[in-house]
């Protein structure tokens, strides 16, 4: 140990050396895990399963917030923050680790044993979950304590004219560039080794043909799309469709292993299907716009798709519910997902004739696996967070008195029909349209109501009626478009939407949380003069916008 006490010359690249230990012995234990993960379950890899468990543990503002601030890439920053903090922690261990190195293992243990228990923690888990995180732990003690001796072992005297304390520098290098490169394949292998397990859940969407609808959904009408630049396409197509989970890993069901369970409460016959039993029975198409109670005013977390499905409700009276307003005793069907998502909906609501579906396609093709391939639940009418259930695998049913899903233990409501929304897509905040004509343009939602009337205001004035485009039915969004007749300067369009009971979209401003957002969608934009864009080709003018 004299290298510790020797010039203080010394100690600083000894300091930063036991970081670079610190740092790799982490790499080499999350390489380690990740092969471990691949073969076990990806969510149980150590970062993973942190997050997972931090996303279950945030509480509901915070989550709002990041959503408000980050949108989908939440997960992404969350990661990352993850990744920092352990960072951190791995280059404060090797650094202690060159003087205490028992202590310093002791670190890098204690962090697998933090991913074990967040793997152990998350919905669903089993106890080999842990595996992935107590490996990394023991290989990252391990690498670190041979790297710190390594990096501690003084040259034989006599070799070096600095004596004793200096490390054999070439060992020590080699051994740091070895464990760097041995974690780095293990890292890419464990990649691999993750795409091959669910290579067959991707064979087997790809293989997958669904059955023509018993029951086809009459096209879209032509004037369903409200013809001013800027709208949001009528059918939201699935790769621009918004994406709202908890899974920092999308589940890659196998078509071929899905299973649902159907039972509990009034369940006189408990059945589990299988996929090709499902696709059996005949199959319903229908257009539903899905929403997120978490959608701020004007917010994107809304979209609409042509569903494929089987219909839930009669499903459910096959196996012998009967809906509460019958005599059924249950009036919580609360849908599990692989990953161990809980969603509660109302039995009710799922058996009054609307068309609540387990959806198997999404705009006639099977569901993409991160909007819940093979099999997920759509019901017109409610939010996501009560109806919307992804990769599903299980149905109990229940009462609200008796379950509290997931979201609900989060002061989320337990009840979440949609509330009348309407959004305008053009012009954005900010913009500058030139004076005169400006087409103001969007949607309006208030799912299974209807939307029957949209109206837009400037500055507080009169309301005007907006033209609506055709109707697509009352369980999907509806376009709407007003011609503005616009004077130069700052104003602020409002829309307000009515729905088909004669409702009126309320102006009241609420955040989003316990049952979704109110209030009215406003846009401030500059109106140009209309001599601006004359000057713009004059000399010294602005360059034309
Ligand atoms: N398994 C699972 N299903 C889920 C969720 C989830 O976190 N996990 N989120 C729900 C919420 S809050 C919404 S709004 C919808 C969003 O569906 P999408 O991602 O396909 O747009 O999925 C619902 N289904
Ligand atoms: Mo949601």
């Amino acid at each position: 140990m004299s290298g510790v006490q020797s010039a203080s010359g010394r100690l600083r690249p000894r300091t930063a050396l036991g970081a670079v230990c610190g740092l790799l012995a982490a790499f080499a234990g999350l390489a380690a895990a990740q092969v471990a993960a691949a073969v076990i379950r990806p969510e149980a890899s150590p970062v993973t399963a942190v997050g997972g468990a931090a996303v279950d543990r945030t509480p509901t503002a915070v989550k709002e917030w990041a959503v408000r601030s980050f949108g989908t890439a939440d997960k992404t920053v969350l990661t990352l923050g993850i990744v920092v903090v352990l960072a951190l922690v791995a280059a404060g261990a090797g650094v202690l680790a060159v003087r205490r190195t028992r202590a310093g293992m002791a670190v890098a243990a204690c962090f697998g044993l933090v991913g074990a228990s967040a793997a152990l923690s998350r919905p669903g888990a089993a106890w080999q979950d842990a595996l992935p995180s107590v490996l990394g732990g023991l290989v990252a003690a391990g690498v670190l304590y041979l790297l710190v001796r390594a990096l501690n072992r003084p040259l034989p005297v006599g070799a070096s004219p600095g004596g004793a304390g200096l490390m054999d520098r070439r060992g020590f290098g080699r051994l740091v560039l070895g464990t760097a490169a041995v974690s780095a394949g293990a890292w890419y292998a464990g990649r691999r080794l993750g795409a091959y397990g669910s290579a067959g859940a991707t064979a087997s969407r790809a293989g997958l043909v669904l059955p023509a609808p018993a029951v086809p959904a009459p096209p879209v009408p032509a004037g369903a799309q409200a013809r001013a630049p800027g709208v949001s396409p009528f059918l939201t197509p699935a790769r621009d469709f918004y994406r709202v989970d908890t899974a920092l890993v999308v589940p890659r069901v196998d078509a071929g292993d899905w299973r649902l369970r159907i039972h509990g409460d009034g369940v006189t016959r408990p059945v589990t299907l299988d996929l090709r039993e499902l696709l059996a029975r005949p199959l319903v198409e229908h257009d539903i716009t899905l929403t997120c109670v978490s959608n701020e005013v004007g917010g994107p977390y809304a979209g609409n798709a042509r569903w494929l499905g089987v219909r839930l409700a009669d499903l459910l009276r096959e196996v012998g519910v009967r809906p509460p307003s019958q005599g059924g005793r249950a009036d919580q069907l609360v849908a599990r997902s692989v990953d161990g998502m809980t969603i509660g909906t109302p039995v009710e609501a799922v058996m009054d004739g609307r068309e609540a579906l387990l959806a198997v396609g999404m705009n006639g093709e099977p569901l993409p696996f991160a909007h819940g391939f093979p099999v997920r639940m759509v019901v017109p009418g409610l939010y996501g967070y009560v109806s919307a259930c992804k990769w599903l695998n299980e149905l109990r049913l229940t009462t609200f008195a008796a379950y509290d899903a997931y979201w609900v233990r989060r002061s989320w409501a337990r009840q979440g029909p949609v509330k009348t929304q309407s959004r305008i897509d053009t012009p954005r905040a900010g913009a500058e349209p030139a004076a005169g004509r400006v087409v103001v343009a969007g949607v309006a939602w208030a799912q299974h109501r209807g939307i029957a009337r949209v109206e837009v205001r400037v500055d507080g004035g009169p309301w005007h009626g907006a033209r609506l485009a055709d109707s697509d039915g009352d369980d999907t969004w509806r376009q709407w478009l007003w011609p503005w007749e616009a004077a130069p300067g700052r104003h602020t369009v409002e829309v307000r939407a009515t729905d088909r009971t004669g409702a009126v979209q309320t102006g009241e401003r609420r955040g989003t949380v316990p049952d979704g957002a109110t209030g009215w969608h406003a846009v401030t934009v500059h109106v140009r003069a209309a001599d601006t864009v004359r000057s713009a080709a004059e000399p010294g003018g602005r360059a034309v916008h």
